[in-house]
């Protein structure tokens, strides 16, 4: 496990790659899918935000928010994501919607850059905001 730091350019600059992050999201999307019917359905995305860690760090739940509670915070989010109320997220709307939660996250942390424990292979896209920062760093130096 290493801490890094990070603030609200390190995300911006993820999300403004498109190329990068559009590979991630259409990765953890075909990960998600997992049913592989192209879309991702309500239990679908509710493991996703399960594994991504989004619920914790980002809506500020606890480990002891009730199941009823959750399962409230989770249809919001699936209604949020799906943008036309078809009872299932397609590609688009999944792209579009983590655009606007990175953006979201990137204003919360602003330039107050904050230190995050992340293991190796975390698979949250803070981590990859990371790591793309990291390497453009790299590609910097003489
Ligand atoms: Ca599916």
């Amino acid at each position: 496990m290493g801490m890094v730091i990070i603030d609200g350019s390190t995300v911006r600059a993820f999300v403004g790659d498109e190329e990068q992050f559009k590979k991630s999201v259409d990765e953890r999307f075909a990960a998600l899918d997992l049913n592989r019917d192209g879309v991702l359905s309500r239990s679908e995305l509710r493991k996703a935000f399960e594994s991504m860690r989004l619920i914790e760090s980002d809506y500020g739940v606890d480990v002891a928010t009730p199941p009823q509670e959750l399962t409230r915070l989770y249809d919001s989010i699936f209604e949020r994501f799906d943008g036309d109320g078809s009872g299932a997220v397609d590609l688009e709307e999944f792209r579009s919607e983590m655009r606007k939660i990175m953006l979201a996250i990137a204003d919360g942390l602003g330039s107050c850059p904050i230190q995050m424990a992340l293991e190796e292979d975390d698979p949250s896209f803070l981590k990859r905001a990371v790591d793309l920062e990291a390497s453009k760093l790299g590609e910097a130096k003489p």
